[in-house]
């Protein structure tokens, strides 16, 4: 093993625990080019922190991430905090040196996006970030069949990413629906995962036509030690404006013609995580539901017309589908912490090598143009070049 690179993981809630499990997990199960040392973990609550410290399995805890920052015993940064300081970090760690992956969405707008994109290629440091759907081997699979033309030319591109839970309207008001703290709701939360996916298997987008809505615009605040500040906190006292949207609707055509029609919301009720991708073309289609994410649908027209129809494709053959080789044998199935594990086992291997590993930050200032030009779409009830 050439050399080992010492991680400092900024953050320690939801994507500190799926990040965690993901450095602790890659180079059990895939052939990396180095070795990976879980260093510091950072976050401002001091017993919090030491708290996840322990139960994570990292070797060191901090309160300042600027301590880690600019250290010599690090290597890489990981940023899982709340968006108004992915930037900040961001910029930070790569005029240190330190290779970034960085959580979506990249930053609050565009204009931070394009900071960080610059910071990041005037270090020459190997950036990511963490749009972990991609790596889902359904949705790398698509990818292989789209880029074979299994599909012919494509016409359309559908898909919904539905939660629900915030829409009781006792659900205080987290991070994640402060535009302070998130720059945006369902918009920059999840909607940015689908137009990634878009921009991964059809192509860039060129306008959009977009709707945003609040559905409940005042919520309880938390008391200041308010816990579980993630999907499942308490209620309490006080109650506070909304400044986000709870739901984001887009349609929009991209550059090779295709339209696209996507939807993001989280008052779905009874949909707890629910990405849906339908791809049609002029041979074929492809579905994909992420609550039976190891599986691949697929209708391919050149079938003789007596036995068409949507074929159920297992994505589960090592060798054959892309990440499978380092899991089970055929048809023992993976989840959604695959995906963050397949995610750092692909950044570590680029920053041994040097090379750009997608998503990267481009992708992410490239998501963020498309969601400010919805956001601006919806404010206007206009059409918006991205
Ligand atoms: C909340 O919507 C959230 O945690 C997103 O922020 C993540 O990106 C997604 O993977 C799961 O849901």
């Amino acid at each position: 093993m050439a050399e080992t690179l010492r991680v400092a993981m900024i953050g320690y809630r939801f994507m500190g625990k799926a990040h965690s499990n993901a450095w602790r997990q890659a180079p059990h199960f895939f052939p990396l080019k180095a070795g990976v040392e879980m260093h510091t973990i950072c976050g401002r609550d001091a017993d919090a922190v030491e708290a996840a410290r322990a139960q994570l399995g990292w070797q060191n805890a901090c309160t300042d991430w600027r301590d880690v920052i600019n250290s010599p015993d690090i290597d890489i940064v990981d940023i899982t905090t709340p968006n108004d300081s992915h930037a900040e970090i961001a910029i930070a760690a790569a005029q240190a040196g330190k290779h970034v992956l960085c959580e979506k969405p990249l930053a609050m707008n565009v204009k931070q996006g394009e900071r960080m994109v610059d910071a990041a290629k005037k270090a020459q440091i190997v950036n990511m970030i963490c749009h972990n759907y991609r790596r889902i081997p359904a949705i790398a699979q698509a990818k292989k069949m789209i880029e074979e033309g299994a599909l012919g030319r494509i016409y359309h591109y559908r898909a919904r990413y539905a939660q629900d839970w915030p829409s009781d309207p006792k659900f205080p008001l987290v991070w994640r629906l402060q535009k302070g703290v998130s720059g945006s709701g369902a918009h920059g939360d999840i909607n940015a995962h689908i137009i990634d996916l878009g921009r991964y298997l059809v192509g860039e987008l060129y306008e959009v036509s977009g709707l945003l809505d609040t559905f409940v615009k005042e919520r309880p605040i938390m008391d200041a030690g308010g816990k579980g500040q993630g999907l499942a906190a308490k209620s309490a006292q006080r109650t506070g404006r909304v400044t986000v949207d709870d739901a984001s609707l887009f349609i929009g055509r991209f550059k090779n013609g295709a339209l696209a029609n996507l939807e993001a919301t989280r008052f779905a009720l009874g949909r707890k995580n629910h990405i849906e991708l339908e791809i049609n073309g002029s041979q074929g289609s492809l579905y994909f539901d992420f609550e039976d994410m190891n599986r691949l649908q697929f209708f391919d027209n050149t079938n003789p017309a007596d036995r068409q129809g949507f074929r159920n494709i297992l994505v589960t053959k090592g060798g054959i589908h892309p990440y499978f080789g380092s899991w089970w044998p055929e048809g023992h199935i993976i989840g959604y912490e695959h995906t963050f594990i397949h995610t750092v086992a692909d950044f570590v291997n680029a920053c041994v090598s040097g090379k750009s590993v997608q998503p990267t930050f481009e992708d992410g200032l490239m998501n963020q143009r498309v969601l400010e030009a919805v956001e601006k779409s919806a404010r206007t009830r206009k059409w918006v070049k991205v």
